[in-house]
């Protein structure tokens, strides 16, 4: 786990600048780059964008398809006033593997794509001088780490990924990367539980340092006013008439931590907070202690030349959208977005699920293009998985526990749970990971259409069902459509009848939509079969109350590995690629307008 994973600020104690921008690039298919020192850095390779992905950009196959180790090399200048502080390098994400260098001197690796870490540098920098930062990443795939698939090795020697997931494998330094300045002693961490009532709200906080200090803190209204005070590590702070972080009508205060010793403040670090509660009860999902449908969509960080790069342009234009199509809710579907992306969520009062990139955990999704037949959590890649599991689960509430647009961890994307050998899996998952959030957020994974009522085995575990679902596209489709909404309400039917008192979500559906392509009658692929797909949908999350949200697949179309299943990509966006509607979204709009909060 990573010591801290606070996101960068600057103030008088702390400073941050960008080492995004060009940097040096090379692949290495032979691994030989350590011999040839590159560790050192170079300036023979390509210009490469920092924070991109750097399939889209090149125009050769084996370029954009590349599989094995590759390098960034970036120079730095590091000014002297920066003597005697803590010289940190953040990396926002290297997927999915990196080992990072300073000045030739190896400092750390990381395994995880969609998470941040950070580079202890202060030993390797000089000061006053230009330094090296080199940084060796590998994208494979193994079935051993997140997200799962298989490598490949083509007859022609060349690598190719085959991943057991539906989206592209695009990799590199996808997020920016900081280098920071902080000072010697500073804070590291620090968290925060709330009680809320009409008149009063409460924030417990918890902070936690590299050294034994004091700490002040202090609570800031968005109009600057002091509304609260506090001493001491922990300890709480109370706001009379608090204004209450709800959805879709979010209200932010500053949390303003110290670090004083011998009556000298030595650090300072300040984090926007939203003051709310969250619960599950029965089959209600409560904000505040009110009940909330939620409307949104399964995402992904994807656009056109930079990949899964963030680019706070299209999160922009991703958060308008979601505003104007009446959206409240979205899922992190399938890992852990940057975090820019969940400070425009607490600002603009929108709930996330938080996923960790647990996705491909199932030999059905790997068969799907062209894998095998065997229960996924049989495996012997599955003990070295688990660590790495639960370790980006570690890092990824770490990360994102402060955010007060994030109601719930998903744990996985359409796990294998209708085996035995699930169950073990997901009863470790489960206990190891019920402590990690001071705020006990429900957790939950997603359950796909093998994993029914009657046949998952792992239905004990999540605090509520997000369940994904492809009658009238997967199987029957097209005029069979009524076959497929019979057979989704015989087993919502089972879910009624059973004990299970718990909020279902629907978190996937949809039908793949060729823009343009207009057929009345419809046909699959047309834009009025994607109306009627979820005009039956709806039909059926009219009828039952324990359905508690509706969150279609996707928000855009977005790229996956090429395939006979795909044409450039999965299309089952509402709105396409660049961002416009397809003509659902209009139909959606009108639904979710029309429905209030609590529905
Ligand atoms: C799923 C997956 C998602 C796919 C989607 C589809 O169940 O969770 O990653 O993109 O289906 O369109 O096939």
């Amino acid at each position: 786990m990573e010591d801290s994973l606070l996101y960068p600020v600057i103030n008088n104690y702390r400073s941050d600048q960008k080492l995004d921008g060009l940097w040096n690039f090379k692949f290495d298919p032979t691994s030989v780059g350590g011999q040839k020192g590159w560790q050192n850095g170079f300036s023979d390779g390509i210009e490469m964008p920092v924070p991109a992905s750097f399939n889209d950009f090149f125009t050769d196959k084996d370029a954009r398809e590349y599989t094995g180790d590759f390098w960034y090399s970036k120079s730095f200048f590091l000014p002297t006033y920066f003597e005697g502080q803590d010289i940190q390098i953040r990396f926002g994400a290297a997927t999915h593997r990196a080992v990072v260098f300073v000045n030739g001197q190896e400092i750390r690796s990381h395994e995880g794509g969609f998470l941040p870490f950070t580079a202890e540098v202060s030993d390797a920098v000089k000061f006053g001088k230009e330094n090296v930062v080199s940084i060796k990443i590998n994208n494979e795939l193994h079935r051993d780490a997140l997200p799962a698939g298989d490598t490949l090795k083509l007859k022609n020697g060349k690598r190719a990924v085959n991943p057991f997931f539906d989206f592209y494998n695009y990799s590199g330094l996808n997020r920016s990367v900081h280098l920071l300045a902080l000072p010697k002693d500073h804070i590291t961490d620090y968290s925060t539980t709330y009680d809320v009532s009409d008149d009063q709200a409460t924030v417990h906080y918890n902070i936690t340092a590299n050294t034994e200090a004091d700490f002040k803190v202090n609570l800031v209204d968005e109009n600057g006013k002091v509304a609260a005070t506090s001493e001491g590590q922990s300890g709480d702070l109370t706001v009379t008439n608090p204004i209450l972080w709800n959805v879709r009508d979010a209200h932010l205060y500053t949390i303003m931590i110290d670090l004083v010793k011998d009556g000298q403040t030595l650090d300072e670090y300040s984090d926007e907070i939203g003051l709310r509660t969250i619960e599950i009860k029965g089959h209600e999902i409560l904000v505040n202690h009110k009940s909330v449908y939620l409307r949104g969509f399964g995402r992904h960080e994807d656009s056109i030349y930079a990949g899964r790069a963030f680019d706070l342009n299209v999160e922009r234009r991703d958060m308008n959208l979601m505003k104007w199509i009446g959206a409240n809710s979205f899922r992190s579907s399938h890992y852990p977005y940057d975090e820019q992306v969940y400070k425009f969520a607490d600002r603009e009062g929108i709930l996330v699920i938080d996923e960790v990139p647990a996705v491909g955990f199932k030999m059905a999704a790997a068969s799907f293009l062209g894998g095998l037949d065997q229960s996924f959590f049989d495996g012997e890649w599955v003990t070295e998985l688990y660590k790495k599991h639960i370790d980006q689960v570690r890092d990824m509430i770490k990360r994102d526990k402060n955010h007060p647009s994030v109601l719930a961890w998903s744990l996985c994307n359409e796990p294998d749970t209708s085996t035995d050998a699930a169950v073990p899996y997901f009863t470790k998952l489960f206990n190891d990971s019920v402590n990690l959030d001071p705020e006990k957020r429900p957790r939950t994974f997603t359950l796909n259409e093998d994993d029914t009522f009657e046949k998952s085995k792992c239905k004990q575990f999540p605090d509520f069902f997000l369940l994904n679902r492809y009658p009238g596209w997967y199987h029957k489709w097209g005029y069979e459509i009524s076959d497929g909404e019979a057979g989704l309400r015989a087993e919502l039917d089972e879910w009624k009848k059973s004990d299970i008192d718990k909020p279902v979500v629907f978190s996937e559906y949809g039908a793949d939509t060729e823009p343009g392509l207009h057929k009345l009658p419809s046909i699959m692929w047309s834009e009025e079969y994607q109306i009627e797909l979820l005009e039956m949908f709806n039909r059926v999350f009219d009828s039952y109350d324990f359905i508690r949200g509706e969150q279609p697949w996707n928000l855009a179309d977005f790229q996956t590995v090429e395939g006979n299943m795909r044409v450039n990509g999965n299309k089952k966006g509402l709105f396409t690629r660049d961002r416009q509607p397809k003509a659902a979204a209009f139909y959606l709009r009108k639904r979710w307008n029309k429905l209030p909060l609590n529905y």
